[in-house]
């Protein structure tokens, strides 16, 4: 077999890459790992920056997201069970996010692709990738119980944080930055409405919660818990009691509850790989970097890889023009690394630190207090949340 660009991944980051450079006639094979089905179990992101909604619009996947899909103007803060409303169209002169599931975008990538001829072969195991230095790379794999190849001219390493094209990168020329968080998020998805129009961030003396949703009648809750809790020691119930705990008094009181079709745990982490191209791989998404969910990145900043690789890799099949793929890293990088910093920066913000007795404290109620009462540091705040330039 043999393509353009071989994408490893079949998650959002592989397969809008695959939509966009079918869309500028360019050819690519999808190798993911596990089944369709699976991919789409699985509930991650919720939040889509302005970048995004027009990557999708753009590759001919908007449809659904523009019929289903929730407009947000803003957001709020509680902080010692006060709420402070956080105006982002205001904020930014105009600019929104838009509410729709990562699951939802992943089918309708899926839809796409599949309408479009594009191969994508799910169940491709054992994928591992050869002569990355030469102008000759291939990969090998397991399919339908044969071993096969597939020969390209570039690699796209989409496959996530576990996946195997980071490790391809020789361990003396990769670097990795890391922060682990001392906590992670409960996360529940139940069938009913959700308690607000718009997302609430709360701060509490328990811990951080997050009410989202999906849609009219299917909200998205988190709360903060220990690294070694487990998902199955919590009940519904408890679930539900924690949250309410953790809210204002208002949300608390109207919050419908009902009973989990989905229950799991996050752990939180920052993580930073460079460089994110190695001889004739990339590196995007996931499979580079990663932030804590709190504000709401992971999926966005996977977005704006996909858009500087795809750039890069239709300047160099229709000028011939290769100084894009050269600089993909270095552009990546600087964008990736102002998300790590607002990701760092919302996740200390709003979280309860085990270390954070005293002075820690302190600071951490003066930021936020600070934030609520100053239009400078909610514009600041606000540009970021809805998402950085490309
Ligand atoms: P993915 O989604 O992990 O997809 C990678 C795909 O590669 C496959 N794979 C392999 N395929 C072939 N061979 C191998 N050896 C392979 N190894 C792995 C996997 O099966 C998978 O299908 O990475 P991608 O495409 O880069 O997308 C990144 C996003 O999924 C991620 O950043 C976001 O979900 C993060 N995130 C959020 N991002 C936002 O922008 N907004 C949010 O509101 C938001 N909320 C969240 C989140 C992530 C969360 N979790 C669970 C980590 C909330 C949560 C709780
Ligand atoms: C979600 O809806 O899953 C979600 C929303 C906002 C975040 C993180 C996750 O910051």
């Amino acid at each position: 077999m043999r393509t353009q660009v071989a994408i490893i991944g079949g998650g959002p980051s592989g397969l809008l890459l695959s939509q966009i450079l079918h869309l500028n006639g360019i050819s690519s094979v999808v190798l993911e790992k596990h089944t369709e089905e699976y991919v789409l179990g699985r509930i991650r992101a919720g939040v889509l920056e302005q970048g995004l909604v027009d990557m999708l619009r753009a590759a001919k996947v908007g449809e659904r997201m523009d019929q289903a899909g929730m407009v947000h103007e803003g957001f709020d803060i509680s902080y010692s069970y006060d709420t402070h409303h956080m105006n982002l169209k205001k904020l930014t002169g105009g600019k929104t996010v838009m509410v729709y599931g990562q699951t939802e975008v992943t089918r309708d990538l899926y839809e796409a692709r599949r309408k479009m001829d594009g191969t994508v072969l799910t169940s491709a195991e054992n994928v591992e990738i050869h002569d990355l230095k030469t102008e000759k790379p291939y990969l090998t794999f397991t399919h339908e119980g044969q071993m096969k190849t597939l020969h390209c001219d570039y690699i796209a390493g989409c496959d996530g944080f576990h996946g195997v094209s980071r490790k391809s990168i020789p361990a003396d020329i990769l670097r990795e930055y890391e922060k682990v968080y001392p906590f992670g998020w409960l996360g529940i998805l139940s069938e009913t409405p959700p308690v607000s129009d718009e997302l609430i961030y709360s701060h509490s003396d328990r811990g951080f919660a997050l009410c989202s949703m999906r849609n009219a009648n299917l909200s998205r809750y988190y709360v903060q818990c220990s690294l070694d809790d487990k998902a199955e020691n919590w009940s519904d119930q408890q679930f539900w009691d924690e949250l309410k705990r953790r809210l204002p008094e208002k949300a608390a009181d109207t919050l419908i509850i009902g009973p989990s079709i989905e229950k799991s745990i996050a752990p939180l982490r920052s993580f930073v790989a460079e460089p994110l191209s190695y001889g004739r791989l990339f590196l995007a998404g996931d499979a580079g970097h990663i932030v804590p969910p709190t504000g709401a990145k992971g999926l966005n900043l996977a977005a704006s890889d996909i858009h500087y690789l795809s750039q890069a890799l239709i300047a160099r099949y229709r000028d011939h023009d290769d100084g894009l793929l050269k600089s993909y890293s270095e552009i990546a990088l600087k964008r990736i690394w102002k998300a790590m910093r607002f990701s760092w920066w919302m996740t200390t913000l709003l979280h309860k630190f085990p270390e954070n007795e005293g002075f820690g404290d302190k600071i951490q109620r003066t930021e936020l207090e600070y934030l609520i009462s100053s239009e400078a540091a909610q514009k600041s705040m606000a540009e970021n949340y809805v998402g950085l330039p490309y």
